[in-house]
């Protein structure tokens, strides 16, 4: 009954959304790096969305055992589960167990992005003058993964964080000037194609995803992009355009491409987003767009399923959740409840929106493995419990609302 009154909301929601998309978002920048769940300014959608059914907070999880549950297994008809990881985690035997036991793919926390691959001493002595990747670490973590059975995200070729500075200066020496325009396409596309080339040749079939752009987009009012980026500095707004060009060119077959960032519930983000991935899913370069999903306990479900309708007008586009938790500074039994609530609503949706071809959801990555490893702790700089496991690997009420999700929906 819910759902015929939700299909009508939808035709509505759709006829709406047509005159959204046509709408530009102009350019701005800040350095927010904090997730918002809601539009800033208080926007809500274009239609009143019927409430979904949702997980009872009342239910008593404690007595659950997840030791016969799979997630990955539970999920596998709809799309694939992930967890972000950091290579000592793949290390220790016991946490390979948990994260095999629920997750099909990984993506590294940290390892795999410019900082930790670029080579500053061999790039200074390349006779050819472009950036040398260290090959090491990346290439233990994906013969685990290999072994383990797991495929990965790449995260992240492009972003404005965790990039050397001295990748955009002449000599790879900050004392000196900025390099220009050209030659920081040429240093693009060669960085790119060595990640690329050392990902196809050394563990072909393991990397099934790039986030190829990150955070390119403002959190200025207006959306637009992010303009204090050095990839934007150096070369202007078309760096995303020539990222996708190269990440196609040297990527394996069949790997899929995805621009990522966080805040796209809120409209302008939501907006621009849809304006950058439409163009360039035209013209073949990009597959997905990635949504963080960095949410807190103010989430709101429907501001979701706005973004998943919009970016879903985009036929054929892929979307995945890249770096999903749910900051909660209680641990509480109700705390907990309240987040199982807030999962399994999400769940319910996204499975609602993937099961009758509203959206094409093709996975979702939680942004780490358990409440003990969470970047949110530092972030906040408050205790945070975001995870679907505690610090021991027991599974949280949120695992059991996900895995109820199945049920509901
Ligand atoms: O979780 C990552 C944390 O360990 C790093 O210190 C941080 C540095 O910026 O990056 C975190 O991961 C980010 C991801 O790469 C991009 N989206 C936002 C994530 C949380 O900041």
């Amino acid at each position: 009954m819910a759902k015929k009154i939700r299909i009508l909301c939808i035709v509505g929601m759709l006829a709406a959304l047509a005159l959204v998309v046509g709408c530009k978002s102009s350019g701005g920048d800040d350095n927010v790096q904090t997730e918002t769940t809601d539009a800033p300014d208080g926007e809500r959608k274009q239609q009143p969305v019927t409430p979904m059914p949702t997980t009872d907070p009342a239910i008593d999880y404690s007595d659950r055992d997840a030791s016969d549950m799979s997630l990955k297994d539970a999920y596998s008809e709809y799309f694939p589960i992930g967890v972000a990881v950091n290579s000592w985690q793949l290390e220790d035997s016991t946490t390979m167990d948990v994260i095999t036991k629920d997750f099909s793919t990984i993506t590294t926390e940290n390892e795999m992005k410019p900082d930790y691959i670029l080579d500053h001493d061999a790039s200074i002595k390349a006779e050819d003058g472009m950036p040398e990747i260290a090959t090491d670490k990346m290439d233990e973590i994906m013969s685990m993964a290999e072994d383990a059975g797991l495929k990965m995200r790449g995260h992240t070729l492009v972003w404005h964080s965790q990039t050397p500075d001295w990748l955009f200066y002449e000599d790879y020496d900050i004392s000196k000037e900025r390099v220009d325009r050209d030659t920081m396409l040429k240093r693009m596309e060669e960085y790119i194609k060595k990640v690329l080339t050392f990902c196809k040749e050394e563990h072909p079939g393991v990397v099934v995803a790039w986030d190829v752009v990150n955070e390119a987009i403002s959190d200025n009012q207006g959306g637009g992009y992010r303009t204090d980026s050095p990839w934007y500095e150096v070369i202007g707004e078309d760096y995303i355009e020539y990222a996708f060009t190269y990440a196609r060119k040297y990527a394996e077959e069949g790997t899929k491409l995805f621009i990522n960032d966080y805040g796209l519930n809120g409209k302008d983000k939501r907006e621009t987003m849809y304006d950058i991935a439409s163009g360039l899913f035209e013209r073949g370069i990009l597959d997905g767009i990635g949504m963080q999903s960095h949410h807190d306990m103010g989430l709101v479900v429907d501001d979701v399923e706005t973004s998943l309708f919009m970016f879903a007008q985009i036929k054929g586009i892929n979307i995945q959740l890249t770096e999903l938790d749910i900051h909660n500074n209680d641990n509480s039994d109700t705390a907990l409840a309240e987040q199982a609530e807030l999962y399994g609503n999400l769940f319910e949706l996204l499975l609602y929106m993937d099961k009758n071809g509203y959206a094409d959801i093709t996975g979702v990555t939680f942004w780490g493995l358990n409440d003990e490893n969470t970047w949110l702790t530092g972030h906040r700089k408050e205790t945070s419990y975001p995870l679907l496991f505690d610090k021991d690997n027991k599974a949280k009420p949120c695992y059991f609302a996900i895995y109820d999700a199945l049920k509901e929906s």
